[in-house]
């Protein structure tokens, strides 16, 4: 064996870190895998999972070849067949589809199983050129985007870098040390060489919370209130910063009338933590000039959650510690590449009249709901891309029957035999990053960078684009982005939008980073009047909108508990949250040994003062049920939980759990207030130990 050579690449996974990569690569395959060093974002860390991504890319369940089904839906009997039929026969059922009932009979479906912008964003270019179905993407980042330009008026913040140089970070509302391990190498540098403080506002005691010199364990939906409280005691102890509000706020005056009653006690009330807590918060907050808020995806996954997001956001307006290197409030910088997509995504023959969608509602829009398919026609052929939904996707009892349906035409193109992929007609085998050309930009940080394909696919494996490149040729979808290679679209893009696509292929990455002062909005925040609003006009957020949609008429003038959230009572007494895994990525490496070794079987977390007086022990099965369904899991009992709250790590395979019902089975697609989004954290439940049939059933099983 020849000796590695160290490759530069790009994490394709959607990891807000989209970390530089060095990939070994030697005898046509990839070895392990490190974090560039030169790139000071990732700063030479990254995640246990992708580390060992040769595990994946030569895992022996690897999809080689297309298959068609031959046996019922979500069997696992398919013969292979060669790439040009597997092609025709999607193009025809695509056309038979459009022929019967119009061209929005067919839904291309797909989400960011890869984050390549050719890769994942082309599937549009088909979309768009043929007339079919849009998608509007709900299943993520819907309510955490709106809440924060709600207040900013532009997804954009501090640079991320600078939590290096905070005196205080707070970490509210994600598990960064599995979710994007990178904000952790930052913070412990701060802590390291400034005596940083780190906060962490979350629901359970996890591994981020270990990390922290004041963790705040709140009760699921309730963080506005913990925000309130802050922003009240700013103003009562004298930490607001009055000057700064009256040139960068809308209504600061306002704001601190409606706070007055906002007290920590009647935070505590609502959040259940102890008033000194939420005093102690506040005034490491408000004595600390350098304050970085880094506000992530999990407090916004509740149907308040927009509202949340933007109360947490506005305590760095009444601190004012947007002004200062290490301080202010990041969530995400989407907004600064501006990239011309025209020719990947086809936007310039995109028609608005199109239907869009929503993703999240899949199992109400395959079942028939009119309103969910907005008075078109019923779904007829998908095309599934990047994406599990028949784990991911909310309201699981309708997704399935949704894609069981005999008269839906499915074809998935798909890496590993997923559960979404047995319910296929026909299943196409795709490459991995490192066996393709692909571009990505950092959620989490300020770069764009190359993923360059190192090694040959495997078997039959084709990349993405190729997929929609043919469908497009067979079903006479026109465009010149249908004539041009991933690294002709990555230049395109590139000089369109006036980046240096040289300097790219030599370095690996371009620093956007804006100015400090665009990005610390010294020069104003990003509405027409420069100003923060703490006051929303909710329905003018210029986020990306069907909308509005959800009880948005009723959504608070100002930061506040808005109870909206699904509440326990009497007859669901638990509040179930389905926080991420730390070694699978959603359903991504469900399938590799060191991930399936280290999370083990699906758990349900349970307080032991919850759970004696319901005899519930460690290990026992339990069976967790609302109006949508029931799952049955383990008890893990936990005293890091609060009380009456739940937690559901992780994105296991439905089939990991004993009657194959995973843990969306559970979970909502009912739309978030003003554009949408899935509530995945916010489940009101029913906890009771599982009956004799379903014990019978695991030792069946056993
Ligand atoms: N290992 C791993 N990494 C991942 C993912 C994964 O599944 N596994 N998923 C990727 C994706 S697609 C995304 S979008 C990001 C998301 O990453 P994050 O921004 O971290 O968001 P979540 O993973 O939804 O949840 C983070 C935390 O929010 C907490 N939480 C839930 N409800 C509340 C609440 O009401 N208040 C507060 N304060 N906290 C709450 C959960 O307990 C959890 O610890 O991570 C990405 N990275
Ligand atoms: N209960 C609960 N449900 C959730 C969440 C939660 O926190 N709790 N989180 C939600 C969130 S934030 C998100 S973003 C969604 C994510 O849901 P999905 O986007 O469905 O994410 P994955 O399950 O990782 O599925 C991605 C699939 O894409 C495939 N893939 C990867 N690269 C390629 C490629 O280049 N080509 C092709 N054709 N396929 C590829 C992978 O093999 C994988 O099966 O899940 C949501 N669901
Ligand atoms: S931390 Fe996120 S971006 Fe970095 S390697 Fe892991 S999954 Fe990829
Ligand atoms: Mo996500």
């Amino acid at each position: 064996m020849n000796a590695p050579l160290r490759q530069r690449s790009a994490c394709p996974h959607d990891c807000p870190s989209t970390c530089a990569l060095e990939v070994e690569v030697a005898d046509g395959k990839i070895g392990r895998i490190r974090g560039a060093s030169g790139n000071a974002y990732t700063a030479g860390v990254i995640c246990a999972k992708v580390a060992r991504y040769a595990e994946r890319a030569h895992h022996p369940d690897r999809l080689m070849t297309p298959l068609m089904r031959t046996g019922p839906k979500g069997g696992t009997d398919f013969r292979p067949i060669g790439w040009e039929e597997a092609l025709d026969r999607i193009a025809e059922a695509f056309l038979a589809a459009e022929a019967k009932a119009g061209a929005e009979a067919v839904w291309p479906y797909h989400y960011a199983g890869t984050m390549g912008l050719v890769q994942r964003d082309g599937i549009h270019r088909l979309r768009h050129a043929k007339g079919y179905s849009r998608q509007y993407d709900t299943i993520c980042t819907n309510g955490a985007w709106t809440g924060y330009i709600a207040g900013t008026g532009r997804l954009a913040g501090p640079d991320p870098r600078e939590m290096r140089e905070a005196d205080c970070l707070v970490i509210w509302g994600t598990n960064a040390v599995a979710t994007q391990v990178n904000v952790m190498t930052h913070a412990a540098h701060a802590r390291k060489t400034r005596g940083a403080k780190i906060v962490v506002v979350d629901v359970y005691a996890n591994d981020t919370t270990k990390q922290a010199d004041l963790a705040l364990i709140l009760r699921p939906g309730t963080d506005a209130a913990l925000a309130c409280a802050v922003m009240h005691v700013a103003f009562r102890d004298g930490y607001a910063d009055r000057a700064y509000m009256a040139r960068y706020a809308d209504d600061p005056a306002g704001l601190e009338a409606h706070l007055a009653t906002r007290t920590p006690e009647w935070a505590a009330a609502i959040t259940g933590l102890s008033v000194e807590e939420i005093e102690a918060f506040a005034k490491i907050v408000g004595t600390t000039a350098r304050t970085f808020f880094r506000l992530g995806y999990g407090f916004t996954r509740q149907r308040n959650g927009v509202v949340a997001m933007h109360a947490a956001a506005s305590i760095a307006t009444v601190l004012g510690v947007w002004q200062r290197e290490g301080g202010g409030a990041f969530h995400n910088n989407g907004a600064i590449y501006t990239l011309d997509k025209t020719m990947i995504e086809g936007t310039d023959v995109v028609d608005r009249a199109t239907r869009r969608l929503d993703q999240s509602q899949i199992g109400r829009i395959l079942t028939g709901d009119a309103e969910a398919l907005q008075g078109g026609p019923e779904v007829a052929a998908m095309l599934v891309q990047n994406t599990n939904p028949m784990v991911v996707a909310p309201e699981q009892e309708s997704v399935r029957r949704g894609f069981a349906r005999e008269d839906l035409f499915l074809a998935v193109h798909e890496q590993v035999m997923t559960e979404t992929a047995r319910m296929a007609d026909i299943v196409l085998p795709a490459t991995m990053f490192t066996e393709h050309d692909d571009i990505y930009k950092g959620g989490g940080h300020q770069y764009i960078l190359l993923g360059p394909k190192l090694v040959d696919a495997p078997g039959e494996c084709r990349e993405n684009d190729y997929v929609q490149k043919e469908i497009a040729r067979r079903v006479g979808a026109e465009h010149p982005g249908f004539h041009m290679t991933p690294r002709e679209h990555i230049k395109w893009m590139l000089d369109a939008s006036g980046y240096d696509s040289a300097a790219l292929e030599r370095d690996g990455w371009i620093d956007c980073q804006p100015s400090f002062e665009e990005a610390h909005y010294v020069n104003g925040f990003a509405h027409a009047d420069g100003r923060f609003h703490f006051r929303p006009n909710w329905t003018a957020t210029p986020a990306p909108n069907n909308g509005p949609m959800g009880p948005y008429t009723e959504m608070p003038v100002f930061p506040d508990h808005w109870d909206v959230i699904d509440r326990a009572s009497e007859d669901r007494p638990f509040r179930l949250v389905t926080a991420p895994a730390r070694s699978f990525l959603n359903t991504t490496f469900n399938e590799t040994p060191g991930s399936q070794k280290r999370e083990g079987a699906p758990a349900v977390l349970v307080h032991p003062e919850d759970a004696a007086p319901m005899g519930i022990a460690d290990g026992v099965l339990v069976r967790l049920s609302n109006g949508r369904g029931a799952v049955l899991v383990t008890a893990k009992l936990f005293d890091g939980v609060g009380r009456g709250t739940l937690v559901c790590e992780g994105l296991y395979p439905n089939e990991a759990f004993v009657d194959g019902k995973g843990i969306n089975t559970l979970t909502g697609a009912d739309a978030m207030a003003p554009y949408g989004g899935a509530a995945f954290h916010d489940n009101s439940v029913r906890l009771e130990r599982a009956g004799a049939d379903a014990l019978a059933m695991v030792a069946e099983t056993a």
